[in-house]
C-alpha cells in the first residue's frame, strides 16, 4: 500500500524549530531550501550536499526543495533572465544529481504569501494567519499609499477601509505593515515601502496575459531539463489566490493550471497541490483538480481555511474548515495506488500555541500546531488505508 511520506519544512540552521525537535515528531523527510544563496544563483552541489549531510546527521533526508525562488526578472522577462534561467536550469541539474527530485516554486510577482493578521486569536487561545480584505484596502491606500490604488476599489469599499483603520492603534496598524510586507520565505528582513514600490512599479505594464505567457517560457526552458533528470517541479499556487495590489496572477485557478499543463505538457511540469491556498477561492474545487491533475502532482500541502463573512478567511484546524479533508485524503490515497508511487506531503502551517507565543517563529511555521496538524493527517490516512485493505 503506498502511503503519503510525511515531512516538516525546516528554514536552515537559522530557523528557532531545530532539525531534533522535528526528528521528534515522527518524520523521516526535511523539505528546505539553500535560503542562503540570492535568488537567481546557481545552487552548487557541494553546498546541496553540506546541507544534505547536515540533515542526515539528524536522521532525516532532505526529500523537497521549497523553494527554488524565481528571480523576478523571469517573471518580467526583462534584465537579466537568460542569465537567471540557465543558472536555474542547473541548479535543477546538480539537485538531481544529489538525489533530490522534488523542486517547489511560485510565480507570484514580488511578494510571497499575505496576511494581513499573523497572530489572530481563535477562541481557544491559539493564534492563527488571517486574511481581511478591508484591512488589506486600508493598507493599501492609506499605509502603502501605492499610487493609483484607490481606483482598485470602489467607494464603499474605501469607506470602510477607511473606518477600519480609524479603529486601530498606532501598534496594530505598524503590525498590519509588518506582517504584509513579510519578507520572502526564510529571510529575517522585510520589504520596506519603497523598496515594494519599486518592486511593484516593475509590473506596471504586465497584466495576466503577459505574466502568463513569461511563466509558459519559463516553464518550456525549464521542463524539458527537469523531465531529462527526472525531477518533478511542483509549482505553488497563489497565496491569496486573486490579485493583490494591482499585481497580475496566473496561478490561481482550477482554469489557470489547466492553460500551464496543457502549454508545457511534460509530466515534469507539475503542482505542489496546496489545499489551503487554492482552498480559499470559493470556486475552487479541490477533489476535481486533484482528479484532472492528479498526475502532474509532485508534492502535497495539506492544511485548512475557513472562509467568512466579506471575503475574509482564516487558517483553520487541518480537518476542519471548507475543505473536505476526509475526502482529499481518500482521493490522495486513491491517486497513489494508481500511479504506485508515495507522494511527499507536509502539513502546511499550524496554529501558534501560548507555549511557543514567545518563540520567534517564522509566522505559521511554529511547531506544536504543525505537529497536531501532521498527527491529525497521518491518524486520517491510517483509517482510510486501513479500511482500504480490510475491503
Ligand atoms: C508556503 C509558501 O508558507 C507557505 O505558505 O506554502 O511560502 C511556499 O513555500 C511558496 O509559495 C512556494 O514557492
Ligand atoms: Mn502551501
Amino acid at each position: 500500500m503506498y502511503r503519503m511520506q510525511q515531512n516538516m519544512r525546516w528554514f536552515g540552521p537559522h530557523d528557532t524549530v531545530k532539525l531534533q525537535d522535528i526528528r521528534e515528531s515522527g518524520v523521516s523527510g526535511i523539505v528546505t531550501a539553500l535560503h542562503e544563496i540570492p535568488v537567481g544563483e546557481v545552487w552548487p552541489v557541494a553546498a546541496i550536499e553540506e546541507r544534505q549531510e547536515h540533515i542526515r546527521e539528524a536522521g532525516m533526508e532532505w526529500t523537497v526543495v521549497e523553494s527554488l525562488p524565481v528571480h523576478e526578472d523571469i517573471k518580467r522577462r526583462g534584465g537579466n533572465y537568460q542569465t537567471w534561467i540557465a543558472n536555474y536550469q542547473q541548479s535543477i541539474k546538480n539537485l538531481a544529481a544529489c538525489g533530490i527530485h522534488v523542486v517547489t516554486y511560485n510565480f507570484m510577482p514580488v511578494l510571497d504569501w499575505l496576511r494581513t493578521h499573523h497572530q489572530h486569536k481563535n477562541p481557544d487561545g491559539t493564534r492563527t494567519l488571517l486574511y481581511h480584505p478591508l484591512a488589506f484596502a486600508f493598507f493599501d491606500v492609506f499605509l502603502l499609499k501605492r499610487p493609483g490604488a484607490a481606483t482598485g476599489y470602489s467607494a464603499s469599499q474605501l469607506e470602510a477601509a477607511q473606518a477600519y483603520g480609524k479603529g486601530l492603534t498606532a501598534s496594530e496598524k505598524e503590525a498590519l505593515f509588518r506582517n504584509i510586507l513579510l519578507g520572502l520565505p526564510g529571510s529575517t528582513e522585510d520589504f520596506t515601502r519603497e523598496q515594494v514600490l519599486d518592486l511593484l512599479k516593475a509590473y506596471s505594464d504586465i497584466d495576466d496575459a503577459q505574466l502568463r505567457k513569461n511563466l509558459i517560457a519559463f516553464l518550456k526552458e525549464v521542463s524539458p531539463v527537469a523531465q531529462k533528470v527526472h525531477v518533478g517541479l511542483a509549482i505553488h499556487p497563489d497565496d491569496p489566490p486573486f490579485s493583490v495590489m494591482g499585481l497580475p496572477r496566473v496561478v490561481s485557478t482550477g482554469a489557470d493550471l489547466a492553460e500551464i499543463f496543457k502549454a508545457v505538457p511534460e509530466k515534469a511540469n507539475g503542482l505542489c497541490y496546496c489545499t489551503g491556498s487554492l482552498g480559499a477561492r470559493a470556486s475552487n474545487d479541490l477533489l476535481e483538480i486533484l482528479s484532472k491533475h492528479g498526475d502532474r502532482i509532485h508534492f502535497l500541502h495539506l492544511r485548512n481555511v475557513k472562509r467568512e463573512e466579506g471575503q475574509v478567511f482564516r487558517e483553520s484546524e487541518h480537518l476542519e474548515g471548507d475543505n473536505p479533508m476526509a475526502e482529499i485524503v481518500e482521493n490522495i490515497v486513491g491517486l497513489m495506488q494508481r500511479r504506485k508511487i508515495s507522494l511527499p506531503m507536509r502539513p502546511d502551517h499550524g496554529f501558534l500555541h501560548s507555549l511557543e507565543g514567545a518563540g520567534k517563529h517564522y509566522a505559521g511555521y511554529s511547531l506544536i500546531g504543525r505537529l497536531k496538524g501532521l498527527a491529525e493527517l497521518r491518524g486520517l490516512e491510517l483509517g482510510i488505508a486501513h479500511q482500504l485493505m480490510k475491503n
